[in-house]
């Protein structure tokens, strides 16, 4: 062969592979459920179905990529994973689809408290074991999960009070003016962090809460609300705000309105959940404290499941535990954090 043909002969003779390969890999977009179901039917592998309630936040991200890993075919598992975008209709269609692909467990984060009993009813009917993680549902019928895992909203709540009763303590008594940036309505974490501030509030005469206005755990929205709470209010002496994420909006509104904020400021700022873009705040003085709410509960999850696996009893209550961090000791508290 001259080295022309020979060279002719090697390019269509690769072209004929990939072509090959091609029609052979069957492409995943075309992949019906009945496959969907085969795959995992015939893998040893436990299948979980994960409705997460959205990615609303650096807090969700943390807690999704932990359940993610947890989750692995390295660990046993083989997850499907589907996001709610912050919809409670999405999150309930999600659970039916697991339920008619047979799941071996269906793990929730619901995104509000309450109208989960009809679907939940579903799943027990076909036999298949709930576990919600983060926020609570509300039902009469505890039945209907086997276990929850979470942190304790209210605990939170009340820390930040504290945190405040502190903070003035030996100051004079003059009127403290507060605004609450809340979260979603009807969820777990903004029912429980407004009550558990608000019993501690209700101690003090001169705490004022001027507002309660919701920005949905969302920067976005936490920068719109400050926008208009500056607007009407110039007076204000704290914010508590239900998470992070809501608070960088909110810090950007104030700073756009050339006050200041945190450690000196202008506005004394009290956060949730202490990712770690709020420690890089912190550390700068704009947040005042942020109350810790751990995300990494996929390791406890998966526990769980393989002890319900093996027969045993679990807790069906089980609170993962956080800290408060403060401005000062930012630095050094943040060693070691891995979100
Ligand atoms: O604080 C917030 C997220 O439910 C504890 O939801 C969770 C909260 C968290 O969007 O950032």
């Amino acid at each position: 062969m001259s080295k022309n043909v020979r060279i002719v002969f090697w390019i269509f003779f690769i072209g004929l592979i990939t072509l090959a390969s091609c029609s052979l890999r069957p492409s995943k977009n075309f992949q019906s459920n009945e496959t969907v179901k085969a795959e995992h039917m015939d893998s040893d592998l436990i299948i979980v179905g994960f409705s997460q309630l959205g990615s609303e936040s650096d807090w969700r991200t943390a807690n999704t990529k932990s359940i993610q890993n947890a989750f692995s075919k390295k660990n046993g598992f083989s997850l499907i994973f589907s996001n709610g975008r912050q919809r409670q209709e999405n999150q309930i269609k999600a659970i039916r689809s697991f339920i008619f692909q047979e799941v071996d467990y269906i793990v929730i984060a619901p995104v509000t408290e309450t109208g989960w009993d009809t679907v939940l009813q579903e799943a027990k009917q076909a036999g298949i074991p709930v576990i919600i993680v983060d926020r609570m549902i509300e039902t009469e019928d505890d039945s209907l999960y086997v276990a929850w895992v979470g942190t304790d909203k209210y605990a939170e709540g009340s820390r930040a009070g504290q945190w405040l009763e502190q903070h003035l303590k030996g100051k004079n008594n003059d009127t403290i003016n507060i605004v609450v940036l809340e979260g979603t309505p009807n969820s777990t974490a903004q029912i429980g962090r407004s009550k558990g501030f608000e019993d501690i509030a209700k101690k003090h005469k001169n705490w004022n809460i001027l507002a309660r206005e919701n920005g949905d755990f969302t920067k976005a929205k936490g920068k719109e609300v400050m926008e208009k709470l500056l607007q009407k209010y110039d007076d204000i002496d704290v914010l508590v705000s239900q998470n992070d994420d809501m608070t960088f909006g909110a810090i950007e509104a104030i700073r756009e309105m050339g006050l200041t904020c945190g450690v000196n400021g202008d506005i004394t700022i009290i956060s949730f959940d202490a990712v770690s873009e709020a420690f890089d705040k912190m550390e700068e003085g704009l947040i005042n404290v942020d109350i810790e709410c751990n995300p990494l509960q996929g390791p406890m999850i998966a526990q769980i499941i393989g002890r319900l696996e093996r027969g045993e009893k679990v807790e069906k209550i089980s609170y993962v535990t956080g800290k408060v961090f403060e401005a000062e000791r930012a630095s050094r508290d943040r060693i070691g954090r891995s979100y």
